[in-house]
């Protein structure tokens, strides 16, 4: 622990000198012009937030430090004869901006072991819902009860020097990041198993673990677990959860007030909960259509039948990306490796040969291809995990992993409260006719 936080010190005291520098030469440098529509059309391609972690391109996809996924594959530490990477090793790369070493990741996953004690009263938090609450308010509300846990917030309110601040938030962060495997097992079993609840293996990696407590003990599964929790980690700052936690971690919430947040962001159907919609449409298609294998034609006339009752079609568009997302890509590949034959799986990829005509003939759709979403969900029910509604859990867990790193980074960097300003339609109608100033202070 003492040398990643070591580590991390130092690359964050040259990065805010390095900042410094910058804004000293450049602050005035212009970086872009906002329109009236950007202001009312979500914000899309302002240029408003520094976020160290990932950055996006919108023809290529995701890089987590300058690494695409196929290179993070290659290049991250695997677990001895395995081959997809450690999330740890991810999660390094994200906070240091190296490439780890197989030491690096034991340390990390080591140290995670270490930390992921769950206090009672979080499980009782939990178990005060009805089980027939959805999986992500549980994991809320779990992540809420886990925030007594803060040293930060106790630190903060026994009174502590600004510099000191991005130390509790890191500590709060691996705190976190340690203890959110079990808290999403446990809402799982809970929901699912009869509450039958298995003990942590502390001699697993951080999503061996995790796959292990959920009660899946193939080894793919593992594998799949770990390359789950590597692709969904992050996705640049602007996403509705990295957003959100970076925002409300701005007031100086702590790491647990500020990834709850981001989580309830991500339960939203047009972010995280897009992997459990598509499921439950491909489920819908073939009960409409009584079979389990429908035929691209099918799935053609399926698509043009959701569209025309006004509704999206799940795991397709995105907001930023113009083509295949290269984390449906990596999930392709899983598939092709470990369930070929799977008629799922094959559904999900007769889908992205059937769909994308279907959304370009809109001349409305900016984004035909699909998204991360749209693939996920299939490799978990050839594992038998049927249980749709728990999928964004398995989202947040490794989104924790992006937006904590950062939030480490935002500390360390003293990045201020965040407060655009805002406008009324009134104020722009009398800017329009020359009668008001829209820009504020
Ligand atoms: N099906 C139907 N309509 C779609 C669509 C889809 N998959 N994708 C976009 N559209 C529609 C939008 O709803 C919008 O319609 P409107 O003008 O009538 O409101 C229009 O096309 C323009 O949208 P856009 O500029 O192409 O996309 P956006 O930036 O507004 O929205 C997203 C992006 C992801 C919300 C949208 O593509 C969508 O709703 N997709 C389905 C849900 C989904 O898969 N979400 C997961 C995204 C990834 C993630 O965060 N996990």
């Amino acid at each position: 622990m003492g040398v990643l936080k070591d580590r991390f010190k130092e690359k964050a005291e040259i990065s805010a000198a390095e900042i410094k520098h910058i804004l000293k030469d450049h602050g005035n440098d212009k970086v872009g012009e906002v329109t009236l529509s950007q202001i009312y059309q979500g914000m899309r391609g302002i240029t408003g937030i520094v976020s160290e972690t990932s950055l996006l391109d919108s023809q290529e996809g995701i890089r987590f430090r300058g690494y695409s996924i196929p290179e993070l594959q290659e290049k991250l530490p695997k677990v001895d004869g395995g081959s997809e990477p450690l999330p740890e090793g991810l999660f390094f790369l994200m906070l240091i901006g190296e490439l780890p070493t197989d030491e690096d990741v034991a340390d990390i996953s080591s140290m995670l072991q270490r930390r992921s004690h769950v206090p009672n009263h979080v499980f009782a938090a939990i178990e005060a819902l009805p089980v027939t609450s959805h999986p992500m308010t549980q994991f809320v509300v779990g992540i809420m009860a886990l925030q007594t846990e803060s040293n930060f917030s106790k630190k903060y309110a026994a009174g502590m020097a600004k510099k000191d601040y991005w130390e509790s938030m890191f500590d709060d962060s691996m705190d976190l990041i340690a203890r959110l495997p079990r808290v999403a097992a446990y809402i799982y079993r809970r929901k699912y198993k009869n509450a039958e609840h298995i003990h942590p293996n502390g001699l697993l990696d951080w999503a061996g673990n995790l796959a292990h407590m959920l009660g899946y003990e193939d080894e793919s599964f593992k594998e799949l677990m770990r390359l789950y929790m590597t692709i969904h980690a992050d996705h640049e700052g602007g996403n509705v959860s990295a957003h959100t936690t970076h925002l409300v971690g701005s007031a100086l919430s702590d790491p647990y007030l500020s990834l709850a947040a981001g989580m309830n962001g991500l339960a939203g159907p047009l972010h995280g909960l897009a992997n459990q919609e598509v499921i439950k449409w491909i489920f819908e298609m073939r009960e409409e259509l009584k079979t389990e294998s429908p035929t691209q034609e099918q799935i053609t006339e399926y698509v043009k039948k959701t569209l025309s009752e006004g509704k999206v079609v799940p795991g397709y568009g995105h907001a930023v990306l113009r083509k295949t997302d290269p984390r449906f890509t990596a999930q392709m590949e899983f598939g092709k490796k470990h369930m070929p034959d799977d008629p799922l799986v094959q559904t999900v990829w007769n889908i992205y040969e059937a769909v994308p005509p279907v959304l370009q003939s809109m001349a409305k759709i900016k984004n035909p291809w699909p998204n991360v979403d749209a693939h996920s969900g299939a490799l978990l029910v050839h594992y038998g995990m049927v249980e749709y509604e728990f999928y964004t859990v398995l989202f947040g867990v490794s989104r924790a992993l992006g937006v904590l790193a950062s939030l480490c980074w935002d500390r360390a960097l003293s990045l201020p409260l965040e407060r655009p300003k805002s406008v009324t339609t009134e104020l722009v109608k009398k800017w329009i006719n020359n009668e008001g100033e829209i820009w504020g202070d």
